[in-house]
């Protein structure tokens, strides 16, 4: 069989680059659309740099994405580059539309006007749900976001399908509930916390400052998660699913469980509530109804949330060894 080639919008973040390994695994030739950055940011994929293609574009400049189509001539196009932060989507509203709602588009024309039969995957959210309609959320939940990222997302999705129903294009949408690893950016809370534990652990810092400790999150593994990226585009029809772990936990769960990692049970000493990070406006409650995925794509997740926070904190703490060597 012809080797098949995949292009990844966001590369360099935390699923493209668990998304690159498994596809390099699976034999694809993997091309990565990378911005330009005054010093490089490939910390995630220099393990693998050497085996995938990085083409310059940026999700602002429609030339740019239309030659990483020409260039890559791909049979897959994962849409996963976007300002993906909540909570500077409320600093910067209408750079989070530019990268997240019309970037997309911008990556649909581009596959339409050159290679318009390839699969096309766009990276949805669970924060479309927001104020949430039904509890668990499933595909047929109503969104209603809460920040213009959620808002964002919720455009990429619909000109997903639009272009799906306009021109017949293999789209799908993923709506992934929050997955998290060892390379999750370190202003995500789980990252915020592990990162601060670890430090706290080897007296490298005395407390970590925290928003709200309320707020429910279905966390699964970002390893997990890509893994049904790709079982979407095997599919012989474009559908849209819900990835998520089925379970929740609260913000002061994820503390309780990364300092009872290395052994502090009283965590209150070590956490400070600061108001100036609650957001404007709050998702307080989401948990995914991955039924359909377990289903169709026969996917489910292998990581439980004990083992993910067990795993992001040993991980802290050896980057932190290894950085004060
Ligand atoms: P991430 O770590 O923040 O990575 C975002 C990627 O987008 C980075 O590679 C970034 O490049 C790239 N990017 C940002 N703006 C760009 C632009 N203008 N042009 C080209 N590339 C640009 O995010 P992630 O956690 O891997 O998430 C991947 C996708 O899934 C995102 O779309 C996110 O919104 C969505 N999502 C994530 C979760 C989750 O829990 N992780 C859940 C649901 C949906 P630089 O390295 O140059 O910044
Ligand atoms: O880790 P977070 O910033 O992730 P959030 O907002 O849920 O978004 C992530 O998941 C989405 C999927 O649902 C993705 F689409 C999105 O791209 C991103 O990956 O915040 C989680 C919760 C929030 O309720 C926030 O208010 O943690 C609360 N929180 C409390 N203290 C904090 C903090 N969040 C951050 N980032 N920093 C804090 O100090």
């Amino acid at each position: 069989m012809a080797q098949k080639s995949a292009l990844v919008t966001g590369i360099t973040g935390q699923d493209g680059s668990y998304l690159a390994e498994l596809l390099l695994a699976k034999n694809y030739k993997v091309y990565g659309l990378t911005r330009r950055t005054s010093t490089p940011n490939y910390e995630r994929i220099k393990h693998i740099e050497d085996k995938i293609e990085l083409i310059p574009g940026d999700l602002l400049d429609q030339q740019s994405l239309t030659a990483a189509v020409e260039m890559s001539n791909p049979d897959e196009v994962y849409n996963l580059a976007a300002q993906s932060f909540v909570a500077t989507s409320w600093s910067q509203p209408v750079l989070t539309g530019e990268f997240t709602a019309l970037g997309v588009t911008r990556m649909l024309e581009a596959l339409r006007q050159v290679k318009s039969k390839a699969k096309f995957y766009q990276a949805s959210s669970s924060e479309m749900f927001g104020m949430v309609k039904e509890t668990p959320q499933s595909e047929k939940t109503p969104f209603h976001p809460r920040s213009p990222y959620g808002v964002a997302k919720v455009y990429g999705h619909w000109i997903s399908i639009n272009y799906r129903e306009s021109y017949n294009m293999f789209t799908v949408s993923g709506i992934l509930f929050n997955h998290e690893s060892p390379r999750r950016g370190l202003e995500f809370v789980t990252r915020k916390i592990s990162h601060g534990v670890a430090k706290i652990h080897l007296r490298e810092a005395n407390f970590i400052e925290l928003g709200n400790l309320e707020a429910k999150r279905d966390w699964g593994f970002a390893g997990d998660y890509v893994e049904a990226m790709w079982l979407m585009l095997q599919q012989d029809k474009p559908d849209d699913y819900v990835i998520a772990t089925g379970e929740n936990h609260s913000v002061e769960e994820f503390v309780r469980e990364a300092f009872e990692a290395v052994g502090i049970s009283d965590w209150t000493k070590y956490v400070k509530v600061k108001k100036e990070l609650f957001r404007p406006a709050e998702v307080d409650f989401l948990i995914g109804d991955s039924t359909k995925a377990r289903k169709v794509l026969e996917w489910k997740p292998k990581v439980t949330f004990q083992e993910l926070v067990k795993m992001m904190v040993k991980s802290d703490i050896e980057l932190l060894q290894k950085n004060s060597k």
